[in-house]
């Protein structure tokens, strides 16, 4: 079986918690300790999926964790180049994370307009089932028509790390 190699980027606002998804779903681990991410990192996770027409196939997947977007800062488009896709995570504890979604969506569509997006509202653990609806909705009219998704997980549980990244990586290879 041949094995394809897929870059995909995590964005967001800085502390939603992009690093704390990626380290559950290649380590399965998960810290309370806050250590800000300076620049790049990038992960690497094989994984098999099933596409459409029922064959397997092998996927090379290049995790770019960027650092967190500020108001003074925003990440370098560099960064963004040759992605197919793209996790965009917001934090249900600060809905300002949520309003700048927008501005992520559009500065990675800019980049790769083809790409695949999905909207991770993280930290679900920590609010009530009622809030994280409303901000679902909030999130819904930041959306454009290259979202295809928008999910409410928690790295902390581990509630829906596993399908984020698999339903993306799906999308990504319809994308091709
Ligand atoms: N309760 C809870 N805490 C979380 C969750 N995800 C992340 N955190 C915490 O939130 C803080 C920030 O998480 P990071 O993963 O470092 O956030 P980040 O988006 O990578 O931050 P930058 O690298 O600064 O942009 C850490 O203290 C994490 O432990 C979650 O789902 N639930
Ligand atoms: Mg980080």
């Amino acid at each position: 079986m041949s094995v394809i190699s897929q870059k995909m980027c995590l964005v967001g606002d800085f502390g939603v918690g992009k690093t704390s998804l990626i380290r559950r779903f290649v380590d399965d681990q998960f810290s309370d300790e806050y250590l800000s991410t300076v620049g790049v990192k990038i992960s690497r996770k094989a994984v098999e999926v099933t596409l459409n027409n029922q064959t397997q196939q092998k996927v090379q997947l290049l995790i770019w964790d960027l650092e967190g977007h500020t108001k003074f800062k925003s990440i370098a488009p560099s960064y963004l180049q040759g992605a197919k896709g793209a996790l965009i995570v917001a934090d249900v504890t600060r809905p300002e994370t949520i309003e700048s979604l927008t501005n992520h969506i559009e500065l990675f569509t800019s980049v790769n307009p083809k790409g695949a997006i999905l909207l991770a509202l993280n930290k679900t653990d920590l609010v009530e089932p009622n809030t994280i609806e409303s901000l679902t909705n909030l999130a819904e009219k930041q959306a454009s028509d290259r979202v295809f998704g928008i999910y409410q997980t928690s790295a902390k549980t581990g509630k829906d790390v596993d399908t984020i990244f698999s339903d993306l990586v799906l999308k990504m290879l319809e994308a091709r």
